[in-house]
């Protein structure tokens, strides 16, 4: 095995671990059943109606409403144009309070529109939106909150939705890797104004790339329906200004043939997630997240975090060691939005209130998952793992150039 340029198989640390024939990708699309897929897209090139509201984009949204429980799904080309006609439709202005510890789309979305993303920072424990931090960083240009279900477990909604309440904030909740998840036994979809989904290939769900707005407020559903299609209100009627957010029906061809495997994908991804924990637990310095097994969960993610202070190799040591193994591991989030363009240079003092955000944006990394990472590659990983962690000191000095 070779990492860099060093080669430490001459160790024997990792030596006996049986390498894996072809990479295994975190993000790795979930494919449903092909031949009905293929008999969707047949459909639509017979009935020659591709796009504008056509009738697979109508039964995906109704499916995504039946299982999130709410009264308006609207299908939207991808989650961050979804963002982004929310956002719209929700009249915010100014200032908006948001994780920086998150997919950049969310803050995007909002810089985009004009409006000032205020980053806050998040919970160690739960990678969301610390609910304590957030009044102390409103202001009278705030706006709205924008948070986000990091890893598909949801926010603290109760003491989110209390705060919105007390300072009449709106109060979004970006959705895009929560879909099919439960708090307290209600899914999620429900809270606050509205709630947005991904359906990108990325996705446990895909469409290929996709996105929904999923609302039970019928004023603001009706403000989307027109920002997502031009303003139009009818034929030859604009009332207003509008984008094209509309989703196609190959995209709600393949949304569908996923929903259909909905129960199968989740059952994969939390096979995985438990072979993860099982083989990973007691491991010095490793941590596998848990999930609420008493909630829905999709269990997309499997997140690890990386006891920094236990260990003389960092997170990015174990990924250059996993992808010399084949294994790509992911740094979700890094290095975290405030770090990045524009908002590192425009606003270069956010770190110092997001000292969770940056300790997680080093720590942490997803391992791959999902309907085509089979049981004995993740053996694999986790044997790895395990071994480099607990050389991780023979390891350091290897890393550093200092043992033959
Ligand atoms: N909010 C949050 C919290 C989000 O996480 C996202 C998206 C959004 C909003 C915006 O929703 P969308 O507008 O995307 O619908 C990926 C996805 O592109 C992105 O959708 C996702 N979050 C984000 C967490 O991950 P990258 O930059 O990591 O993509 P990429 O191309 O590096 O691929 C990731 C991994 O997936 C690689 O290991 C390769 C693998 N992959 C990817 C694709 C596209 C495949 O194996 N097959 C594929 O077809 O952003």
């Amino acid at each position: 095995m070779v990492v860099g340029e060093k080669r430490i198989e001459d160790l024997a640390i990792l030596g006996g671990v049986p390498a894996l024939p072809a990479k295994v990708h975190v993000g790795g699309p979930n494919i449903g059943h092909r031949d009905r897929l293929m008999e969707r897209i047949q459909d639509i090139l017979d009935r020659r109606w591709l796009t504008n509201g056509g009738a697979y984009v109508r039964e995906f949204e109704r499916r995504i409403a039946e299982i999130a429980g709410v009264r308006h799904c609207l299908a939207i080309c991808n989650g961050t144009v979804a963002l982004e006609i929310v956002i719209r439709a929700m009249g915010w202005s100014g200032e908006v309070i948001v994780p920086s510890f998150t997919f950049v789309a969310t803050a995007h979305a909002l810089r985009c529109l004009g409006i000032t993303p205020v980053f806050c920072d998040v919970d160690l424990r739960t990678h969301n939106i610390d609910p304590a931090k957030v009044e102390p960083l409103i202001t009278p240009r705030t706006t709205g909150i924008l948070a986000v279900h990091v890893w598909g477990r949801p926010c603290d909604t109760e003491s989110l939705n209390e705060i919105a309440r007390r300072h009449r904030l709106g109060l979004l909740f970006d959705a895009a890797h929560a879909f099919a998840c439960s708090r307290r036994g209600r899914m999620v979809g429900s809270f606050g104004n509205a709630e947005v989904y991904s359906f990108h290939a990325t996705k446990f769900v895909n469409a290929f790339e996709g996105g929904a707005v999923v609302t039970n407020d019928s004023d603001l559903a009706e403000r989307v329906e027109l920002l997502r299609n031009f303003g139009f209100a009818g034929y030859d009627r604009v009332v207003s200004l509008g984008t094209n957010g509309k989703m196609h029906e190959v995209s709600a061809a393949m949304g569908l043939t996923s929903l259909e495997s909905l129960e199968e994908f989740v059952a994969a991804n939390r096979r995985n997630y438990e072979q993860y924990r099982r083989e990973l637990a007691g491991t010095p310095g490793l941590d596998v997240m848990a999930y609420d097994d008493a909630e829905r969960n999709n269990y997309q993610y499997v997140v690890v975090t990386v006891d920094a202070d236990r260990l003389t190799l960092s997170r990015d040591d174990f990924m250059r060691i996993l992808a010399a193994e084949n294994v790509m591991a992911r740094r979700y989030f890094y290095p975290g939005c405030h770090q990045m363009e524009p908002y590192r240079s425009e606003f270069p003092e956010a770190r110092r209130n997001l000292p969770h955000t940056e300790a997680l944006t080093d720590r942490v990394m997803c391992l791959p998952t999902g309907t085509n990472v089979g049981l004995e590659s993740i053996s694999t990983v986790c044997r790895l793992l395990r071994l480099a962690a607990t050389h991780h000191g023979q390891l350091r000095r290897l890393l550093d150039g200092a043992v033959n």
